[in-house]
């Protein structure tokens, strides 16, 4: 199938119908296990991929954890540099890129070449960012003495990545912890390797253009058996993390274990809150994005909507006729709305979910069923629900969105903190008083707090993560490149005297 016209932009982008899996220590390898690259709207395999073998995890983490050392010594703008670079490569590539996290991963085109996008605008911030790594100068209560922060590269830093977003979660975590000196050990979803194979493509050039050691960046496709490695791994001080509260779990005990630091980025279970007050209209078109974009498979997808009983009736008349427009089909087919689910276990888990929905007195309204193909489709679904029921607590990973009502400000705040998950959130409303008391200590209890836009499609400017069982990480913007390296508090006598801190008279 390789051979089919749809497929020939891959060449321009590494790809071809057999690949190494693996970028060691400036080499493409890979010894471990062949699989295939399917492509969720049919199930046909795109390409063949060879993962990492034990003995290739070893290889090329030695090779990236000496890197390192080279890395760390090269001036932080200069490392800037490296990522500017990247960031101009990654722009001439940006539709075929787009294309490719579109065919493999089952999202639509548009939010394809958006993710690739995400990556470039972090090597944009990271860019910036590399002549900002600044430490405070701290008054001293001592005379002649200095005190200062300094901030230091970590080494390696390990970057689990999930399916839903198969490069821009890279570029939250790989984009700042190069420019902050350190190296990257990558290992992408099992389920996008080529995204996975073409990225790192991207990196390698650039790195080889400036006669740099290729494993400063050290890629492979594999299964859960290299991210355990990565996890236990004492030559990783900081392992970033994205998936399921579950794996995070383990992740997290098993990186604490060895006195590691953790990253996560888990489940979400974000809702929406529409007041008495709210724009239907932007409200109606806010959750269609926050629940049907990426087939409801965003971390940050809305999954549950809140409606104020006075617009009850009215909001749910219009999304209801909303969703029966979604078009649905090939994400790549221009007009195409909601993609398939990525994988056929996705599907699968779908099924389910709608069955537990049901036995615990779900109503659906809209949708509810798989669509029969050779695809992974399956309908946008709207469920009337009750929020006290056990399935609402859970991330359904797919387009399925529970309604209920409140009524009062208090209530709505209430429901949406009821969850487990503290990732995303969002309210509808004109009142700047209602808006001041989400944001606040009685307010929502997320990560993300929103008025008047999605839950999702957030930009990287800001510090991305979630509180509870979405894992307490914060990657991207803001300052989260803090957490990529350590701080020295360094205090410098320049004196002759020995003053002793707290006024400590230790005579002799
Ligand atoms: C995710 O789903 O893992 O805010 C990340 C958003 C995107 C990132 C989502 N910028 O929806």
């Amino acid at each position: 199938s390789f051979g089919k016209k749809e497929y020939e932009f891959l060449k321009e982008i590494g790809i071809g119908p057999r690949n190494s899996g693996c970028y060691i220590n400036g080499h493409w390898k890979g010894n471990g296990p062949l699989v295939f690259s399917l492509n969720p709207a049919n199930n046909q395999t795109i390409a063949e991929v060879i993962e990492a073998s034990p003995q290739d995890y070893e290889d090329g983490m030695q090779a990236c954890y000496d890197a390192a050392k080279i890395w760390m010594q090269i001036p932080a703008p200069k490392r800037g540099d490296i990522v500017r670079q990247i960031g101009d490569a990654l722009r001439e590539k940006l539709q075929h890129l787009g294309r490719l996290v579109s065919l493999e991963m089952g999202k639509i085109l548009a939010e394809g070449i958006g993710e690739v996008q995400e990556i470039i605008d972090m090597c944009d911030f990271a860019v910036g960012l590399s002549r900002q790594l600044n430490g405070s100068i701290i008054p001293s209560e001592r005379p002649n003495h200095m005190m200062f922060e300094m901030w230091n590269p970590l080494g390696v830093v390990g970057v689990i990545t999930a399916f839903n977003f198969p490069c821009a979660v890279l570029g939250w975590n790989a984009c700042i912890a190069l420019v902050c000196g350190n190296s990257v050990v990558w290992k992408g979803a099992p389920t996008t390797p080529l995204v996975t194979i073409a990225m790192t493509k991207i990196v390698a050039g650039v790195l080889e253009k400036n006669n740099l050691p290729g494993a400063i960046f050290t890629a492979f496709c594999g299964g859960a058996e290299i991210g355990e490695a990565i996890a236990k791994d004492a030559r990783i001080p900081l392992v970033s993390f994205t998936g399921s509260s579950k794996v995070g779990l383990m992740v997290q005990q098993t990186v604490n274990q060895r006195f590691g630091k953790c990253l996560l980025e888990l489940s979400g279970n974000n809702a929406i809150i529409v007041m008495d007050d709210a724009d239907i209209e932007l409200a109606i078109r806010s959750v269609l994005f926050a629940a049907v974009g990426t087939a409801g498979q965003r971390c940050t997808t809305c999954r549950r909507l809140l409606l104020h009983e006075s617009v009850y009736q009215k909001v749910l008349g219009q999304l209801l006729d909303v969703y029966k427009q979604v078009k649905i089909g090939d994400p790549l087919e221009k007009g195409t709305l909601l993609g398939p689910l990525h994988t056929r276990t996705s599907k699968e888990n779908f099924e389910k979910g709608i069955q537990a929905i049901k036995s615990q007195g779900g109503k659906i309204l809209t949708g509810g069923s798989v669509i029969k193909s050779e695809g992974n489709f399956v309908q946008p679904t709207i469920v009337e629900i009750s929020p006290d029921a056990d399935v609402v607590k859970e991330e359904l990973f797919g387009p399925v969105l529970y309604v209920m009502k409140f009524q009062t400000l208090k209530e709505a705040i209430e429901i949406n903190n009821s969850v487990p998950q503290g990732l995303s959130s969002s309210i509808f409303t004109h009142r700047p008083e209602v808006i001041f008391r989400w944001i606040g200590p009685a307010g929502s209890d997320c990560g993300i707090v929103n008025a008047n836009i999605p839950t999702n499609g957030a930009e990287i400017g800001g510090a991305f993560g979630g509180e509870k069982a979405t894992g307490g990480g914060r990657e991207a913007g803001s300052d989260s490149w803090k957490q990529y390296m350590r701080c020295s508090t360094c205090t410098i006598n320049y004196g002759s005297e020995l003053p002793l801190a707290q006024g400590i008279n230790f005579g002799w």
